[in-house]
């Protein structure tokens, strides 16, 4: 089975290619369950992506190692599995998340193995070859084992590497018995043995809240960032940034990257330029049935930049490679419409970018796209000034039953009469919204009808002033496939 993807993965893509909900220019594996992004890594020239994956099924399970590379950010090709469970070690269950370092110049994995819930020690693989195809686990493996005392023995994963000073450091995610969150640090002379450190950081943030998962620790422009995802349910995507000491972190600033259920377990690592990158797990909005029917689970978001706006806000901003996948392109100026109206865009599609800019906003203005002339499907999404946010309504997105639908918002306040900049990325079943350049909203959507493909612009309680619009729709990545669905 596991061999089967592998050997000949554009076959399996092009089996699969026809699927309208399946998203053309967001990095899925050619078929199966996906989670988080793992191990980013620029080698040899090329972007590397690991990925949660498990080869038998639409579902979590029996996760491995999936792999995948890419020139550009945008195009990848599939490579075999990298990393698998192994009977009798660390992992025998599973190899959960990590990340990738250069240890003397081999690209190395520190990830998390999975033998049961108590038991998910630290685990190392080396790179055998250039093109990161073979992997050897070490023979120290596993080389973090015991919980620090006042951890809880269920909440213990997640391992993010730096090098520091000439020593190796980590953080983990962890859960304490007192019910605090925090992030455990680590340091190494040799990836091998590892001393605890302490605790990071620690915070209860929520009572709903029981473990920060996937921690990410990095500088950025002169501040420290601690950025995690808030289990359980996908509970959103939180960070810190703040002043760091060595040993423990002092924030000084908070907020959401972005609220859940969709964008999760993100990973952030500095290629080879000076850009910070971020790719992200955006989960499906359906059943498990539907998912095993369809094949496939889970999709990658665009890669993003990281960067801190004037008031310390962590903000992202797609990679500029995307433009490569923009094709016809449709533009409008200076457009002026009375008060609660539409106005229907004459280019359609289901793969699209939108990059638009309003004037004078004071009332209720946004798209609707995945629409059929009937509107009995559409999907939303604008800015309420009335409300102070930036919205994604999936309420009226499918005729189905059984998904996702819901009004996810982001708090954003623009004065009154200022301008709303929307940078809206559809791909089928995928909507990521870049909104003002301050904040983002992930979906997911399962429209029914063939036609669910116009695009329209509403405005409610305000004349609406279109500065500009560009709209463009998008080519797929995997070039010999023949999209049915633009
Ligand atoms: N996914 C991995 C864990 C991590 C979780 C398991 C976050 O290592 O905590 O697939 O989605």
């Amino acid at each position: 089975m596991v061999k089967e993807f592998f050997e000949n993965p554009m076959d399996t893509r092009l089996r699969m290619a026809n699927d309208p909900h399946r998203p053309g220019y967001h990095f899925l594996p050619p078929r199966n369950w996906m989670n988080d992004p793992n191990g980013l890594i620029k080698w040899n020239g090329r972007y590397h992506l690991f990925y949660q994956f498990n080869p038998y099924g639409a579902l979590w399970g029996s996760i491995h190692w999936g792999h995948a590379s890419s020139k550009d950010l945008i195009h990848w090709k599939d490579h075999p599995i990298a990393l698998l469970p192994e009977i009798g070690s660390g992992d025998e269950n599973g190899c959960w998340s990590g990340c990738m370092i250069l240890d003397r110049d081999i690209p190395t994995a520190v990830y998390t193995g999975f033998v049961d819930y108590n038991n998910t020690p630290m685990m190392l693989a080396y790179s055998k070859d250039n093109d990161l195809l073979d992997w050897e686990k070490s023979p120290h493996n596993p080389v973090i084992t015991d919980k620090p005392k006042g951890v809880r023995e269920t909440d213990f994963r997640d391992p993010y590497v730096w090098r520091e000073d000439k020593i190796w450091k980590a953080v983990l995610g962890g859960r304490f018995l007192d019910g605090q969150c925090g992030v455990l640090l680590y340091e190494s002379h040799n990836l091998a043995e590892w001393i605890y450190k302490g605790i990071l950081y620690q915070n209860r943030l929520h009572d709903s809240i029981t473990m920060w998962e996937c921690p990410n620790f990095f500088a950025l422009d002169g501040q420290y960032i601690l950025l995690f995802s808030l289990s359980p349910n996908f509970q959103g995507v939180y960070y810190y940034v703040g002043d760091y000491d060595g040993l423990r972190f002092y924030p000084n600033k908070e907020g959401y990257l972005e609220t859940g259920p969709i964008f999760y377990a993100p990973q952030v690592r500095q290629f080879d330029d000076e850009r910070m990158i971020l790719f992200a797990w955006l989960l499906e909005g359906r059943s498990d049935e539907e998912n095993e029917q369809a094949g496939w689970a889970g999709v990658q978001s665009l890669p993003v930049t990281l960067e801190l706006d004037d008031s310390k806000n962590l903000i992202t901003r797609p990679v500029n490679e995307i433009n490569l996948l923009r094709e016809s392109n449709y533009v409008l100026h200076d457009v002026h419409l009375p008060a609660n109206n539409f106005h229907e865009i004459p280019l359609r599609g289901r793969m699209i970018e939108i990059d638009a800019e309003f004037e004078n906003i004071q009332g209720e203005l946004g798209f609707q796209v995945l629409t059929t002339p009937d509107n009995m499907e559409t999907t939303k999404f604008g800015y309420d000034f009335l409300r102070g946010e930036a919205y994604l309504d999936t309420i009226q997105s499918s005729l189905t039953k059984g998904c996702m639908r819901s009004r996810q918002t982001a708090k954003l306040l623009i004065d009154r009469g200022g301008t709303l900049k929307i940078r809206a990325f559809i791909d089928k079943s995928v909507i990521e919204l870049f909104i003002n350049d301050q904040v983002r909203i992930s979906g997911r959507v399962y429209p029914t009808r063939e036609d669910a493909e116009l695009i329209k612009i509403y405005s409610h309680n305000q004349e609406l002033i279109l500065k500009t619009l560009n709209l463009w729709n998008f080519r797929g990545i995997w070039p010999d496939i023949k999209t049915f669905y633009k």
